[in-house]
């Protein structure tokens, strides 16, 4: 050997090549070897691959390496989960094709991961908006929709008046569209929804048996699911209203009954509408419940307000004892029966009102040595035995819930039901950057699937998006089609697919795509479960419990062998960084400096072009705000591929957070 140093750039770039060439990550299906499938959450192609892609994907790389070194036929794909808004946006305010940005964004990103030399079969690449993915992807939408897991119904949406558009929940913002600043109003549309209810008690069964899953993950997804015995009865009004004679309502929380002070209707409930009628008051209270946004946040945070109605209804074990009754802003119509009893004392929502409308506040459920405890300003939602609730007291929470169920269900006055926290699944999205739901509206036949041998239904090219609102809907060819069933002139289905659909199935295309079906059914068992699935926490709820339930819709419809889908999940921690900022003087805020601007020594750090001190923050998520990134190009460049990987893995446990900095790589 001459004085040669180790040159990262050339040796990258010659193993690279080498390796390409040879093939020798490319999965083999028909392998005698034991196979492993390690599988990071695939990227969406925002613009530039970002440090926590490098940390996800080094982490995928060893364990890919690892199993294929110790006789494992290894399949680790990569693609792209290339729908959503962002193309749009970027439509809208650079006048680009949400094609073309994807596209683009996808080409240098995909350069990006080269360089960084992952041991990824890229033979096997897609992106979701490829016309072949999301064409089978209509196809298997079309198998559920005939098993009865794929429905249409009305259902509130959050609407900007000026903008004309519809705003996904994330874009209310203090009720108010993101763009337009306008206040945003509820809006009835007929959407389409999944049925991932059917599945609510699989899905908590199924994480019994998910034990390479963090416990962690498996009690969000438990709880955001929300199994619970409830109750159902009807209150008895004390005068009647029109037609009505009671109220049925409904809880969660039957073992608080004696802590009623109030029953309170959604505004759109039918007794609310009916009174509304003549009475313009509160016609105009009830307006206002439907300007704010539909989010459970909106919902939360709001002021809780409401309308007397004059109204009583009697309580069901004390017929001395006589509850208002209200319509207000945080009953909701689509929840349970639209109508709850109000207990403030351990309820936040119904605390917040009972103090706004001198309502009575008293405690029924307390720990030990609490029961005298008075209430301030918080709802007590915790454990602990039952008060001032005659049969129930000294009972626990669970045991009363089912005494108060018992009692009701004996007396005829009510019914004991298990209930689930979790809804059914919105799929239909007003844009146009997403899968066309294969469907025609027809005056005479009404709903009618597209025949599967038209698939793919394609997004036409020639949109524009100087106007607001969905191109779909203004596109008059690609809109109007003859009814498949009738030949009628017929309209297609405008709305498309909620881009968590095109994550909910990619990993079973990676391990199979043949031309003429979605994936092949023993060649995906093969490969699945996903033997190590490895991405961020903030997948921990709806992807993750999406994807299990589309593996178990697929299942139900004999179209997998699998019920879930990733045997084993780890969560990875965050990549952050200090900031470095200077004040622009009182009240002006701060001006923030990128790494590579600032010169940073044991005691401080200056920036470079005036050689004068720059405040060192704290070590925080890197965001383009705060300007605390480190670009991936530029330490590769640096260091090498192999620096890079090698310090995302060493200075921190992969579940933790790992703080860069420039003296931990060199
Ligand atoms: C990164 C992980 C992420 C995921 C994967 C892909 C980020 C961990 C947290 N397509 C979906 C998706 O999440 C996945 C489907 C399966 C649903 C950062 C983030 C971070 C962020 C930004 C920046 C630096 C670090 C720089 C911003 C400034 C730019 C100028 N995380 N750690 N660090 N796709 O593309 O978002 O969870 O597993 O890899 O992520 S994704
Ligand atoms: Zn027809």
């Amino acid at each position: 050997m001459t004085d040669q140093r180790f040159n990262p750039l050339s040796a990258d770039k010659c193993w690279q090549a080498r390796w390409a060439e040879s093939g020798v990550f490319e999965a083999d299906d028909n392998s005698p070897k034991p196979r492993s499938y390690v599988l990071e959450m695939f990227p969406y192609p925002s613009g530039r691959i970002h440090i926590g892609h490098v940390r996800n994907y080094t982490m995928g790389d060893v364990l890919a390496r690892f199993r294929r070194m110790t006789g494992h036929e290894v399949l680790h794909p990569m693609g792209w989960d290339a729908f959503g808004m962002p193309a749009e946006n970027a439509a809208m305010e650079q006048g680009v094709h949400p094609s073309g940005w994807t596209h683009a964004n996808i080409d240098s990103m995909k350069a990006q991961l080269k360089r960084l030399g992952f041991a990824l079969d890229w033979t096997r690449e897609f992106a979701t908006c490829d016309p072949e993915y999301y064409g089978h992807e209509q196809a298997l939408f079309l198998d559920m929709f005939d098993g009865g897991l794929v429905y249409r119904k009305e259902s509130a949406v959050n609407w900007d008046p000026v903008d004309m558009t519809v705003l996904a929940n994330e874009q209310v913002i203090d009720g108010k569209g993101w763009r337009s600043g306008a206040d945003v109003e509820k809006r009835k549309l007929s959407q389409w929804f999944l049925k991932i209810t059917d599945f609510a008690d699989e899905l908590i069964e199924g994480l019994g048996e998910l034990d390479g899953w963090p416990d962690k993950v498996r009690m969000m997804q438990e709880n955001w699911i929300g199994k619970s015995q409830g109750l159902t009865f009807r209150f008895q009004l004390d005068q009647t209203a029109g037609e009505f004679k009671d109220i049925e309502v409904f809880s969660t929380r039957p073992d608080t009954i004696f802590g009623a002070s109030f029953c309170a209707i959604a505004a759109d409930h039918p007794l609310a509408l009916s009174l509304a009628e003549d009475n313009t008051d509160l016609a105009a209270f009830a307006d206002d419940c439907r300007k704010t946004g539909t989010a459970a946040a909106d919902i939360e945070t709001q002021e809780k307000k409401g309308y007397d109605t004059g109204l009583t209804v009697t309580h069901p074990l004390d017929p001395s004892w006589q509850l208002p009754v209200f319509v207000a802003n945080f009953v909701l119509m689509d929840y349970g029966t639209g109508a709850v009893f109000g207990v403030p004392a351990h309820d936040q929502r119904d605390l917040d009102f009972a103090r706004k409308y001198a309502l009575p506040v008293t405690r029924v459920v307390a720990e030990k040595g609490e029961e005298n405890a008075p209430v301030h300003d918080e709802a007590y939602t915790g454990p602990g035995q039952i008060i001032n609730s005659q049969f129930l007291d000294g009972m626990e929470v669970e045991p009363a819930k089912q005494a108060v169920i018992d009692r009701a269900e004996g007396e005829g006055w009510g019914q004991g039901s298990t209930v689930y926290r979790l809804r059914d699944w919105g799929v239909s999205r007003q844009r146009y950057w997403g899968t066309p739901i294969p469907i025609i509206h027809c005056d005479d036949c009404g709903v009618v699937p597209v025949p599967k041998d038209q698939l793919p239904v394609e997004l036409p090219e020639d949109v524009s998006f100087d106007k607001p609102g969905n191109p779909l809907e203004r596109h008059e060819s690609w809109k109007h089609v003859d009814c498949p069933k009738c030949g009628a002139r017929a309209v297609r289905e405008t709305d498309t697919l909620d881009t968590f659909i095109n994550s909910s199935w990619y990993f079973l295309r990676f391990a199979s795509q043949p031309d003429d079906q979605p994936f092949d059914r023993e060649t995906l068992a093969k490969w699945m479960p996903v033997a190590q699935y490895i991405g961020g926490i903030e997948h921990a709820i709806l992807h993750l419990l999406y994807a299990r339930f589309w593996t178990r819709a697929l299942k139900s419809l004999g179209k997998v062998d699998v019920a879930e889908p990733f045997a084993s999940l780890f969560t990875q921690g965050m990549v952050t960084h200090e900031t470095y900022s200077r004040s622009r003087g009182e009240g002006k805020g701060d001006i923030f400096f990128n790494p590579t601007e600032v010169d940073r020594d044991g005691n401080g750090a200056t920036l470079t072009a005036d050689g004068k001190p720059v405040d060192v923050g704290r070590v925080i998520k890197m965001s383009k705000t705060k300007k605390n990134v480190v670009d991936p190009d530029e330490i590769v460049d640096q260091y090498g591929a192999d620096a890079v990987r090698f310090f995302m893995l060493s200075d921190s446990p992969p579940e933790r957070d790992l703080p860069w900095s420039e003296a931990g790589i060199e």
